[in-house]
């Protein structure tokens, strides 16, 4: 039996169409489609709903807190029946009508097809410049992680055998728009993969979802199954919070100590104060950026900020107590007072990871 996903977001116009459409694609089949939708805010969930009503191998997965296309799939594929479990735009941007040809392949070779666009026969029809040029550079970072040798390994258009997809599940990163990509790098080097040539056609009603956060999520997968399984992503973007953060720090102190320069003399007292304001300033500055991109998987929302907040502050205590001792001790030595601040802040920076990766997004 074929499972197809349509993994659906505002596309209400689209699915009312694409279903009778794909009624007739695979009347010769024994089939079930599975339309997982993110709660769209233009109803497509409850469209789908009505149209499911009479139809028994129409099913709708509605989810109300989750948001991702590799996730909808994934979830989709979890509650398939089908031994060939299949996944297609709602839009009608791919090419139904080699559905039939796509399902019996994995029957077939018991492992994957692939609705190309990179092979003989197969375009990506009228892309613009910019997102074909995007789709070629990222395909060819792709296919080097593979596990099996393919031409379009970015593709949204696949069906995978259930045993292929069991194999590899326990590993699937839920993140993004590369499923099938996650897929492949996951499966076992033996499995077969089949492409069959179609032509990307457009969008039949709305708007993409392939946004600036869907591409930057593409290269933290990159890195993610590459350098990542070595330095954790996680602590790089860690590492570049805190250097922006000790740019901050540098440019608080600058503008405070102002208000205690004495021409260009600056008094120890008003040193210290200069470092501890600026110290606080970096210390918000590194906890609204960590908690909406380093940490964004266990990001902090309403009251939890402020205990967050409170936590965060607690944890960079010691790196800061660090901080204030190093750059105090070289003003003090005669060190020139920035060169000072910037030995300092750095020194903050590691144990400050350390800290918060323990208590504050207890990871
Ligand atoms: N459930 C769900 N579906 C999504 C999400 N993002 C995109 N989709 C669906 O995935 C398919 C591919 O997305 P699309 O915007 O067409 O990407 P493009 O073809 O690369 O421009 C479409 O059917 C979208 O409605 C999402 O966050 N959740
Ligand atoms: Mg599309």
């Amino acid at each position: 039996m074929l499972s197809l996903i349509l993994p659906t977001y505002n596309e209400a116009d689209n699915i009312l169409e694409m279903i009778p459409i794909l009624r007739d694609t695979l009347s010769e089949i024994e089939y079930e489609i599975i339309i997982v939708d993110d709660n769209s805010p233009d109803g497509t969930w409850k469209v789908a709903q009505e149209l499911s009503k009479d139809m028994d191998n129409v099913h709708v997965l509605r989810r109300v807190d989750r948001r991702g296309l590799s996730s909808a799939v994934i979830d989709g594929f979890l509650v398939a029946k089908g031994d060939v479990l299949s996944v297609m735009d709602a839009d009608g941007q791919h090419d139904h009508t080699i559905l039939p040809e796509i399902y019996s392949s994995v029957l077939d070779n018991k492992g994957v097809a692939i609705g190309s666009r990179y092979i003989e026969g197969g375009s990506v029809g009228e892309w613009d410049e910019r997102r074909f040029l995007m789709s070629r550079i990222a395909t060819k970072l792709a296919k080097k992680l593979c596990a099996v040798s393919v031409k379009d390994p970015m593709s949204g258009f696949f069906a995978v055998h259930r045993s292929v997809f069991e194999k590899a599940l326990p590993k699937l990163n839920p993140k993004g728009f590369k499923i099938l990509l996650d897929i492949l790098v996951h499966v076992p080097k033996q499995t077969e993969a089949k492409e069959i040539p179609f032509t990307f056609s457009v969008r039949h009603h709305g708007e993409s979802k392939l946004s600036w956060k869907v591409q930057i999520e593409f290269l933290e997968y990159l890195y993610d199954v590459t350098i990542g399984k070595i330095i954790p992503l996680v602590f790089v973007k860690y590492c570049l919070v805190g250097s922006l953060g000790v740019i901050v720090h540098v440019a608080a102190f600058t503008a405070i100590s102002m208000a205690f320069k004495n021409g260009s003399d600056l008094t120890f007292s008003g040193f210290s104060f200069s470092v501890i304001g600026a110290t606080e300033t970096a210390i918000l500055f590194n906890f609204w950026l960590n908690n909406i991109w380093t940490f964004s998987n266990s990001r902090l929302r309403g009251i939890s900020i402020f205990t967050g907040l409170l936590k965060f502050n607690g944890a960079c205590l010691f790196g800061a107590l660090a901080n204030y001792a190093v750059s105090a001790f070289l003003f003090s030595n005669g060190f020139p007072e920035l060169a000072s601040v910037i030995v300092g802040a750095f020194t903050g920076v590691i144990w400050n990871y350390t800290m918060n990766r323990m208590f504050t997004w207890k990871q």
